[in-house]
């Protein structure tokens, strides 16, 4: 039986890059005495960014979800976006906020994206867009979306929020569709504490980008607009740029994680690991979800869940419940029954990963996986593995080891009793 960890294990924590270099980066901004609005490190960070993603079309906000709110806003939209349940909640908010109707509709069983025949089936005269999400980093049938939304006269945007150094086909994700928003929170494998990024096709949609995120000012005395305040600060942007340049290490660190993760569990009976991308594909290990079986498995998702968390393990359920699940969003007319997503909502179990995640550990979370399952009997419990050199250092362990439609009902009552 594995011991208890000492410490918690979180499914991520953040990238930290080394004290000394942002103490000293610090320096520049005490000497600007610029905190905000669009200040010389933002600007430093926006051009890096630019260089990134080999584009001029991106705009840096305080987080993702008023990147996407406003990104909604800026293209007018209304009616009805097809979306999916399948994702965390704030790439529904972001439709609500701006009146937009989301029509739900089912996922793919391979890599959770928005099935593309589902999309098509729900088009209607009011549809107005299509908001798919790259969910775990794992890029949406991108041609077949990019098909339906040209022969029908939709747009296409990304909820890219995970998607933070994947490629496809030697470009970034962020060059898909007519738009994507990538988060940079602290969870995510490239942060600036918070923040989020819009890429888009069009530079005539800089401006208004510009306006909404700073209030619509044009000038000290002109307002084009009735904008809101979603300006990135200093310290984010100083954060965002250390980080940059540590990225592919991040994420080379990573694919070893997903690489011991999927030998150690291949062996365990019940646990499914969504398949590898194809070659076209650079992935970034953002995060490693599986599917619990529970009929193979012999417990079910949520008793693994518990479990675990006796050994110091905290997994998480992303994305489960469903969207059409929330209190908020349950009185929505669900068209679509969405019986993959419902599937897979109950069975996902998001492991840890992250960039001082010790390989060490990840065996030892792997042996209370083992330990767990009843159904592993004792004659097929894989040899102990004989791992790599520790890839960087894990943090200390005390045993001195280095390890335009109308609110949803719920909703409309919270809001008149207050
Ligand atoms: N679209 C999608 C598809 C998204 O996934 C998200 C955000 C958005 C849009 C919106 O983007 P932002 O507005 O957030 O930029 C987390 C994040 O807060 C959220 O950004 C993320 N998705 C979502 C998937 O995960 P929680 O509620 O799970 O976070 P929390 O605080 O429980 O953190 C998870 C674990 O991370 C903790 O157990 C411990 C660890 N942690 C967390 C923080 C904040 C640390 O070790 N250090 C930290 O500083 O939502």
């Amino acid at each position: 039986m594995p011991k208890q960890f000492e410490k918690p294990i979180y499914v991520t924590r953040p990238f930290l890059p080394p004290l000394a270099d942002f103490s000293r980066q610090l320096q520049e901004i005490w000497g600007n005495e610029w905190l905000t609005n669009n200040g010389p490190v933002l600007q430093r960070f926006q051009k890096e960014l630019c260089h990134y993603f080999k584009t001029d079309n991106l705009c840096l906000f305080n987080n993702g979800t008023l990147a996407l709110q406003i990104a909604l806003q800026g293209l007018q939209l209304s009616g009805e976006v097809i979306t999916t349940p399948f994702t965390f909640v704030a790439t529904t908010h972001a439709l609500y906020w701006n009146k937009i109707r989301p029509v739900f509709v089912d996922i793919e069983p391979k890599h959770y994206t928005l099935d593309p025949a589902k999309v098509e089936a729900a088009i209607t005269p009011w549809t107005t867009a299509i908001l798919a999400v790259h969910v775990y980093g794992y890029p949406c049938r991108l041609q077949e979306l990019a098909d339906i939304a040209q022969r029908h006269k939709l747009l296409l945007l990304y909820d890219a929020a995970h998607a933070f150094g994947v490629t496809v086909d030697g470009k970034s994700i962020g060059h898909y569709g007519d738009l994507s928003m990538f988060s940079f929170h602290a969870t995510k494998l490239f942060h600036s504490i918070e923040g989020g990024m819009l890429m888009f096709a069009d530079p005539g949609q800089m401006k208004g980008f510009d306006y909404l995120k700073n209030f619509g000012f044009e000038n000290e005395l002109e307002v084009v607009m009735p904008g809101t305040n979603a300006k990135m600060n200093e310290f984010q942007a100083l954060m965002g740029s250390q980080i940059l340049g540590h990225v592919e290490g991040i994420i080379s660190r990573r694919q070893k994680i997903d690489a011991l993760y999927r030998m150690r569990l291949k062996e365990i009976p019940g646990i499914h690991i969504p398949e590898l991308q194809p070659s076209s594909v650079k992935f970034n290990y953002g995060y490693f979800p599986v599917e619990i079986m529970s009929d193979e498995f012999g417990l079910d998702r949520d008793q693994l869940y518990n479990a675990l968390q006796r050994f110091n393990v905290f997994t998480r359920r992303y994305f489960y419940p469903l969207i059409t699940d929330f209190a908020c969003y349950r009185s929505l007319s669900v068209k679509d029954p969405l019986t993959q997503a419902r599937k897979i909502a109950h069975r996902i179990l998001t492991l840890p990963i992250y960039d001082s995640l010790a390989l060490q550990d990840v065996d030892r979370i792997c042996e209370c996986i083992e330990t767990t399952c009843p159904n592993l009997k004792d004659n097929n419990r894989p040899m102990k593995t004989v791992l790599p050199d520790r890839l960087h250092p894990s943090p200390a362990l005390p045993d001195g080891k280095k390890p335009s439609i109308d609110l949803p009902m719920p909703l409309k009552q919270h809001m008149s009793r207050r």
